[in-house]
């Protein structure tokens, strides 16, 4: 098997020290960094996020996949900046505020860096003027939010606002996902995107970018 093909392998198999190693010899190979992205690491985790939302994987198989993705990506990340490899989309990603929730905001945003996003994770109980200002600054074509409770689900409308105000509004799309979260709320919000998983997440976000 190609060594491409070992890599994206190890990545959909979640085996971080081979992906890590096969991401070593594909350098020393010199293999093209972006090849290796391209065609080792994108493609394992499209074919994990494929299998996660057929219902063939779960989240314990996504964690793992995205920690040998991770493993190989601390490789190749010297190299791609070096080369100067624009990734395919920047998003700022956090949990709205109030809502400590992380788990599953972490899942969407490793399956957005498997898909060659650049991601800027604000962490949990961000202020709406955070996520605004974080996607200014980082020149984010995406704001991706997360919330876990009925409580909190509220503020994300605060987001639209706080962007409204700033007259950024269809500068930075809006993504929502979450438990409670459906496209009806997104649309009653005025968010541009929604998806129901991790998987469809990077979907939605490329949608978000054409
Ligand atoms: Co909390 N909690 N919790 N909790 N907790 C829930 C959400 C709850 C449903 C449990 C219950 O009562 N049955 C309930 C909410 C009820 C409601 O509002 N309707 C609840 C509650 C009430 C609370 C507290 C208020 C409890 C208390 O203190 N009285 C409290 C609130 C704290 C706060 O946030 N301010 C609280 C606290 C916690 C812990 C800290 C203990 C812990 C969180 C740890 C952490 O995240 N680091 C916790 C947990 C673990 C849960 C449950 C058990 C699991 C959540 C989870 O991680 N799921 C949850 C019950 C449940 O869901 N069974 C519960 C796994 C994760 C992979 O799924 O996050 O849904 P999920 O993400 C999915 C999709 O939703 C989607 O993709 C992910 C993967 O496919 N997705 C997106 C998520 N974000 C997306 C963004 C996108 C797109 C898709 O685009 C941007």
């Amino acid at each position: 098997m190609a060594i491409l093909e070992q890599l994206a392998d190890a990545i959909i198999n979640g085996k971080r020290d081979d992906a890590k190693s096969l991401t070593e010899r594909a350098l020393t190979d010199k293999i093209d960094a972006k090849r290796i992205l391209d065609e080792g690491l994108i493609k394992g985790m499209g074919v994990v996020g494929e299998k996660f939302k057929a219902n063939e994987f779960y989240v314990p198989e996504l964690l793992v996949a995205a920690r040998a993705m991770h493993a190989a990506m601390d490789v190749l990340k010297p190299i791609i900046a070096q080369k100067g490899i624009q990734p395919v989309g920047r998003a700022v990603i956090g949990t709205v505020r109030g809502d400590l929730h992380d788990i599953g905001k972490n899942l969407v945003a490793m399956m957005l860096e498997g898909a060659g996003f650049q991601v800027i994770d604000l962490g949990v109980d961000v202020a709406p003027e955070k996520f605004v200002e974080a996607a200014k600054e980082n020149n984010a074509q995406i704001i991706a939010m997360s919330a876990l409770l009925t409580t909190t689900m509220v503020n994300m409308k605060e987001v639209v606002a706080a962007l409204q105000q700033a007259g950024a509004k269809g500068k930075h799309k809006v993504m929502i996902g979450g438990a409670p979260i459906t496209q009806e709320y997104a649309d009653q919000i005025g968010a541009d995107g929604y998806a129901p998983d991790a998987a469809s997440a990077v979907d939605t976000a490329k949608k978000l970018l054409a």
